[in-house]
C-alpha cells in the first residue's frame, strides 16, 4: 500500500495515524509542492491534494473516503469506528467538523492567494481555529474517556490530533482554553501510532 504524503500536511498525518493504529504496512511516496502541482501527479490524482492512497486497484483521495476504505477493506485490523450506530454518527461528526470546517480554513494552499490580496492569513487562521475549537470543546465536554469517543481510538482522533498539532506548533493557539481537546491530544500524542505519524518524525520534515 502506498500513501502519497507530505510531512507538513495535517491531512496526510490523519492517514499516517490510521495506518499505525490499524498496524497496516505501507510505503510513503513523498509529495513536495512542485510535484503536487505537476501534470504527472494530477494524472494520478486530479484533485492535486495530499493525502492519496493506492492499494492495488484502489486509488483514493480525500481523508474521510480513505479512512472509510481502510475500515471496510481491513475490518480484521483494529477498528476506527465503534459498533453502536449513534456512537459512529458522533465519531463521524467530530471527524467531519475537523476535515470540512476547520482544516480548509487553514490550508496552506490558500496562502499564495492571501498574500497577493494582502490578507494577514496568520491572524485569519488563528481566528478560525479558535472559533471552531470553541464548538469542538463543547462537543467533547465532559470527556467520557481517554479519547474523543470513550477509551478506543477512532477516526475522530485521527482527524483531531493533526489539527491540534498544527494549532500548537504552527498557530500558537492557547490550548488551556480547550481542556477536553487538550486532554485528548495529550493522551494520544504519547502513543506510538500518533507520535510516529507526527510531521517532525517524517523524512521530508523541514520545520
Ligand atoms: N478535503 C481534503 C483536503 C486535502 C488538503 O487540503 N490537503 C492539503 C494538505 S493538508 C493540500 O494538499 N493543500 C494544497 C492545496 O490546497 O493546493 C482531505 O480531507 O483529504
Amino acid at each position: 500500500m502506498q500513501l502519497y504524503t507530505r510531512a507538513a500536511s495535517s491531512c496526510s498525518f490523519r492517514i499516517r495515524i490510521a495506518l499505525g493504529v490499524k498496524k497496516l504496512p505501507w510505503e510513503a511516496v513523498l509529495v513536495d509542492v512542485a510535484m503536487q502541482q505537476g501534470e504527472k501527479y494530477r494524472d494520478l490524482n486530479p484533485q492535486a491534494l495530499v493525502p492519496f492512497l493506492v492499494d492495488g486497484k484502489a486509488k483514493i483521495g480525500q481523508t474521510l473516503a480513505i479512512l472509510e476504505y481502510l475500515e471496510e477493506a481491513y475490518s480484521d485490523a483494529p477498528r476506527l469506528l465503534p459498533g453502536d450506530i449513534l456512537a459512529r454518527a458522533r465519531v463521524r461528526a467530530i471527524a467531519s467538523f475537523v476535515v470540512a470546517d476547520i482544516q480548509p480554513l487553514q490550508n496552506t494552499g490558500l496562502d499564495d492567494y492571501f498574500e497577493k490580496e494582502g490578507v494577514n492569513h496568520f491572524a485569519w487562521k488563528q481566528h478560525w481555529i479558535s472559533y471552531r475549537f470553541e464548538g469542538l470543546e463543547k462537543m467533547l465536554h465532559p470527556l467520557q474517556g481517554r479519547y474523543s469517543h470513550g477509551d478506543n481510538v477512532t477516526m475522530a482522533d485521527c482527524c483531531l490530533i493533526p489539527q491540534v498539532w498544527n494549532a500548537i506548533n504552527r498557530y500558537s493557539i492557547d490550548m488551556s482554553k480547550y481542556p477536553a481537546i487538550k486532554a485528548v491530544y495529550e493522551n494520544c500524542i504519547k502513543e506510538a501510532a500518533f507520535a510516529n505519524a507526527a510531521p517532525d518524525k517524517q523524512p521530508d520534515f523541514t520545520g
